[in-house]
């Protein structure tokens, strides 16, 4: 069971397609870090992807594709737990709770409910608008110290964070306030089509993301005909050049390599080389990965193994802050 010294770690993916690099820079690869040090509670937040809507058979798939990519990124169940959040219906609980502490107007400026509504606007649903209470419930269920997300999630944090001190200057001490930690170049990975937009990996458009899962030669391939500027100097400059910064910053979370390194590397080449050394470089960080995921994948009970065990110990967590909240709003304790 838990260690009570180490601090917490929570963070959550949705299932709404297959994981992108975009989703390891800015995220997944932090969790891998981090689970030495902290207590760490990693959900597939399956409850958040239906606020777009998903086909079923899809859904169980990728739901099941990513418990496998989590093993196989090195996520160790050993040392972090590993859960759906449907299994753990604290999550659901506790959101109702909280859409009761949180403000119509604190929603509406979401960017992403902004976003979304946009770009699904025949189904703004209700959902989609209270998908940061859910997401704040994820998170303070397990007094949470640290969130490792993408920057696109900062919002959502601040939310949380208002909304636990706002429950917590009412009722006393229930929540703690979590803290998102943000890599510095890989924070936001862009499209490979429109570089001014992040990557994503519900995109129509399967040339503007790479997935975890795509083929080396895929790959290279994407990166080649990735937009770019025309002025062919390897130069980082995100306002002007921001095909060649989103690469370069690419190129700089999977090689370590500072800009500066990366600009004097390609001094006096064309972009077709640095293309195809990104292109070969991420192809390289993931072929481990995907031969681990088959391997994993044939192994069903041992995934369904891991996602049930998860499951029990994050309700068992959870559910100690949700009684607590109960209490503290009022309910009475139930009689079975
Ligand atoms: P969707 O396209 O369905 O909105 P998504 O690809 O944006 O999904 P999420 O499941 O919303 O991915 O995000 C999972 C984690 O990955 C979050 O911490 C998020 O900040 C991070 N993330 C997602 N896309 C990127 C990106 N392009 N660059 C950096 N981090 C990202
Ligand atoms: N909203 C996040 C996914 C997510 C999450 C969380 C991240 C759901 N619950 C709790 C961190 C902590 C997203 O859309 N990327």
């Amino acid at each position: 069971m838990s260690e009570i010294n180490k601090k917490i770690v929570f963070s959550g993916i949705q299932p709404s397609g297959e994981p992108t690099l975009g989703n390891y820079l800015g995220a997944l690869k932090n969790w891998v870090l981090m689970q030495d040090e902290y207590e760490c509670f990693y959900s597939i937040v399956d409850l958040h992807s239906i606020t777009v809507r998903q086909d079923p058979a899809a859904l169980r798939a990728q739901i099941k594709k990513f418990m496998a990519l989590f093993l196989a990124i090195g996520l160790d169940p050993e040392k972090c737990t590993l859960f759906c959040q449907s299994h753990v219906p604290t999550h659901a609980e506790l959101a109702w709770i909280l859409n009761c502490y949180t403000m119509f107007g604190e929603l509406s400026r979401m960017t992403q409910f902004k976003d979304k509504s946009q770009k699904h606007a025949d189904n703004i649903n209700a959902g989609l608008f209270t998908y940061p209470s859910l997401m704040a419930a994820d998170m303070l269920l397990y007094q949470t110290d640290v969130v490792p997300v993408g920057i696109d999630q900062k919002q959502h944090i601040e939310l949380a964070r208002n909304i636990a001190v706002r429950f917590n200057g009412i009722y006393g001490d229930t929540f703690k306030i979590p803290e998102g930690v943000i890599p510095k170049t890989s924070a936001k990975i862009n499209s490979l089509a429109d570089p001014t937009k992040k990557m994503s990996k519900s995109d129509e458009n399967i040339n503007s993301y790479i997935l975890l899962l795509d083929k080396p030669d895929d790959i290279i391939r994407k990166f080649k005909r990735a937009v770019t500027d025309s002025e062919a100097i390897v130069r980082y400059s995100p306002e002007d050049k921001p095909g060649i910064s989103n690469l370069m910053n690419i190129y700089s979370a999977v090689t370590s390599k500072t800009h500066d390194e990366i600009e004097k590397e390609f001094d006096g080449k064309g972009y077709g080389d640095f293309k195809l050394a990104v292109g070969e470089a991420v192809a390289d960080l993931l072929k481990p990965v995907q031969s681990e995921y088959e391997r994993i994948m044939k192994d069903k009970d041992y995934l369904e193994k891991i996602y049930s065990e998860g499951a029990q110990k994050a309700y068992y967590v959870s559910n100690k802050t949700l009684s607590k909240v109960y209490k503290k709003v009022g309910f009475i304790k139930k009689g079975f």
